[in-house]
């Protein structure tokens, strides 16, 4: 093993120590370490590899930092994507574990079920929607591993974007009309905290996925058929605690939900 490949597992499990124990740590670069964007993925994919180990199935993947809302707020300026696996699934209206989560916030996202593999070079926003299945809403309950949340691009991609939980929303349709229409309403505890629409997602949140697969093509990877994607938080994320319960409501895509236990 080489000096390099010791330092990525060593972040690695860094990382999946602070996940199962529930302890926010500071970020790998305010460590003095250097790491490259390229080291980051590389630390991401040792951490899916020692869960994949541990018994988790890889089910999809995700894209970050695709809204100007979420750039803004978590002073990240670059789309970054990450792996989701069965693990991170909760069933629709499914209780949140929160002795199992740091500080978790809760986002509404687009998700794309694919019908058919895809991988860049050249693939457009239109290819995408030709192998999607189906499109549902999503909640996705991020958790990031750093204090306060604060980190840099490399750190955040290293944490898996910050990916803890999701759930899913039960209408599962073809996306046949305009997803940058469709129109986002998320409350928690019955108050509206954000609006949105699918426009707020890089133009259309199929652009993110079309991202994805040009991102993975460079890697010599693909978008797999039957991968669940989840196209990126739409607005800023809100906190959840105990008792409180966040929704989000989708125009034709529905309403999902997720509480966390008083
Ligand atoms: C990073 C993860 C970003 C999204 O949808 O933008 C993300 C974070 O905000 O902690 O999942
Ligand atoms: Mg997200």
């Amino acid at each position: 093993m080489t000096d390099e490949t010791a330092n990525i597992d060593k972040w690695a499990h860094h990382l999946l120590d602070a996940e199962r124990r529930c302890e926010a740590v500071a970020p790998i670069t305010s460590s003095g370490a250097e790491i490259s964007i390229d080291d980051a993925y590389q630390i991401q994919a040792a951490l899916i590899a020692r869960k994949v180990a541990a018994g988790e199935t890889v089910i999809g993947a995700k894209l970050g930092l695709t809204s100007a809302a979420k750039q803004r707020t978590m002073g990240v300026h670059e789309p970054l994507y990450a792996v989701l696996t069965d693990a991170n699934l909760l069933p629709a209206e499914g209780a949140l574990p929160m002795d199992r989560l740091i500080h978790p916030r809760v986002e509404p996202e687009f998700v794309f079920v694919m019908g058919e593999d895809l991988a860049g070079p050249g693939v457009s926003a239109q290819d995408v929607l030709a192998a999607t299945a189906a499109v549902c809403c999503g909640l996705e309950v991020i958790d990031s591993r750093y204090a306060d949340f604060k980190f840099t691009l490399p750190d955040v991609v290293a944490d898996n974007a910050s990916t803890a939980r999701f759930v899913l929303g039960s209408t599962l349709i073809r996306p046949t009309f305009d997803l940058s229409l469709v129109g986002c309403v998320l409350e928690r505890n019955g108050d509206v905290v954000a609006t949105a629409a699918g426009a707020a997602v890089m133009g259309s949140p199929a652009e993110a996925v079309a991202l994805l697969a040009n991102f993975l093509g460079r890697r010599g990877q693909r978008i797999q058929a039957g991968w669940v994607i989840l196209s990126g938080g739409l607005t800023d994320a809100v906190a959840i605690g105990a008792g409180d319960h966040v929704s989000a409501t989708f125009g034709r895509l529905g309403r999902v939900g997720v509480h966390a236990a008083a």
